[in-house]
């Protein structure tokens, strides 16, 4: 229940609407906890209906993927794309390929993309999209089949100035090449559709760390803020070992912190002397997974084969950089029980709401993803630019960007939260900043 009536009805009509969408509800319901801090502040919120407009996406496209595998069979998937919000910008956010892609998912991702991308400064709109297509297992040929199908239907909806998707779970490096080549081919235009792309056709040096490093630039601002600390010597545990968990692991090393358990998703290694993080590092990147080999290169660490039992692991601070829905109230509990003062997301919405209100109230930091895995499309943003300018930056200037950008993100999360009374609740902050510049953008556009 929120305190506005105006909140508690709309959310009624969006539940009424999407009766099936939990994980879009549930992204909403975390955002109208913010905008119960604002909605009566701010009366041209709800004169403009800009709640119920912003909750809609403006335009979802759903399209048949036929395509054949290895064996000569004809195979269908669906494809999606979610062009959610484009006040501020083209359309901008990744592709998820997995099974378990439906539209309650992208919604929900769309959603928090539009305000993540506010916050990055960068002019980007909120999108997302994907397939419930497994490329796990697939060769390299059917990968691509898929991805040319895709593409097919795709091409005619995106463009470098409408909209320009990026990688996310099961999109990678070779899924980008693929779809680039053939939007190339279908468009007869080459020009900066997708980011993430390889250095050699128009990629940005830093781009596949920059969510995990950004998430310990974050995390370090966070540190100096509220703890007048740094992050040396701090117990850090990660779980997922993609790109995100990865890339966080080892700059979370070069920071001095000691990464004391990680997870993949076959399950998590431990050790309270820290983890030998280069080994870890170097085989997220080879196979995306490492906490088997782990424990039969490093004879007296454990493996225990259940990722979710990490979170009872004693620490400082915790990172999730799995997935959504990875951290529910009794997690958070556990977590707060053994010491942890401070969660970091680096995926999207890894805490349910209950986890998120649990921290909020027993003195557990946490900051959103939204706002801390910001990285990854800020510099997504920065290969844009690049792009249209024709011309590359070196590693150490998109690292200096990013880490600039990620202190102007802490910087407008926190100011705001102090502004409102709540100078713990993150959440709130990148809530309220985020839509603040979204909100700006509509009401000047009319009604569109
Ligand atoms: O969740 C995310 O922010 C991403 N998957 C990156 C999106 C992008 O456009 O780089």
């Amino acid at each position: 229940m929120y305190k506005s009536k105006y909140l508690n009805d709309l959310l009624e009509q969006i539940r009424a609407k999407n009766p099936e969408q939990k994980e879009f509800l549930s992204a909403v319901e975390e955002f109208f906890d913010s905008m119960d801090f604002l909605v009566d502040k701010d009366p041209r919120i709800e004169k403009y209906s800009i709640l119920e407009r912003i909750t809609m996406p403006e335009r979802v496209i759903t399209f048949r993927v036929p395509w054949v595998d290895d064996e000569g069979k004809i195979r269908v998937n669906t494809g999606y794309r979610v062009q959610f919000n484009s006040a501020i910008g083209p359309y901008k956010g990744g592709m998820r390929f997995d099974k378990s892609v439906n539209l309650s998912i992208l919604k929900f991702l769309g959603f928090e993309q539009t305000f993540k991308n506010s916050l990055t400064g960068l002019p980007m709109g909120g999108g997302k999209g994907g397939a419930d297509f497994d490329p796990r297992g697939k060769s390299d040929g059917e990968v691509m089949r898929f991805c040319q199908s895709f593409m097919a239907e795709f091409y005619r909806h995106i463009g470098p100035d409408t909209d320009v998707p990026a990688g996310d779970l099961g999109f990678g490096a070779r899924e980008i090449g693929y779809m680039f080549g053939y939007y190339k081919k279908l468009a007869n235009e080459w020009s900066g559709v997708f980011t993430g792309k390889n250095i050699s056709y128009g990629g940005s040096l830093g781009r596949p760390e920059a969510t995990g490093y950004g998430l310990l630039y974050f995390t370090a601002e966070m540190m100096k803020e509220y703890k007048k600390d740094d992050l040396k010597g701090k117990r850090v545990i990660i779980s997922g070992s993609g790109k995100v968990g990865g890339m966080a692991a080892d700059k979370a090393n070069q920071m001095g912190a000691k990464l004391v358990a990680m997870s993949d998703i076959e399950g998590f290694v431990s050790d309270p002397n820290g983890l030998d993080v280069p080994y870890i590092v170097k085989k997220a990147k080879e196979k995306g997974m490492f906490s088997k080999d782990y424990a039969k290169d490093h004879p007296g660490v454990k493996f225990v084969g259940d990722p979710h039992a990490m979170w009872a692991t004693p620490c400082d601070i915790a990172l999730p950089c799995a997935t959504q829905g990875e951290i529910h109230e009794a997690d958070a509990k556990l977590l707060k029980e053994n010491g942890c003062y401070m969660l970091v997301e680096g995926a999207n919405m890894p805490c349910d709401v209950e986890a998120i209100r649990y921290f909020n109230n027993n003195g557990v930091l946490f900051a959103p993803g939204k706002a801390s895995n910001a990285g990854g499309v800020a510099v997504s943003g920065l290969e844009m630019s690049q792009n249209a300018m024709h011309l590359s930056w070196t590693f150490e200037e998109v690292d200096e960007k990013l880490k600039g950008i990620m202190k102007e993100i802490f910087r407008k999360c926190h100011e705001t939260a102090v502004k409102f009374g709540q100078p713990n609740n993150i959440a709130l902050g990148a809530n309220i900043a985020g839509f603040e510049k979204v909100l700006d953008a509509m009401l000047a556009q009319g009604v569109c």
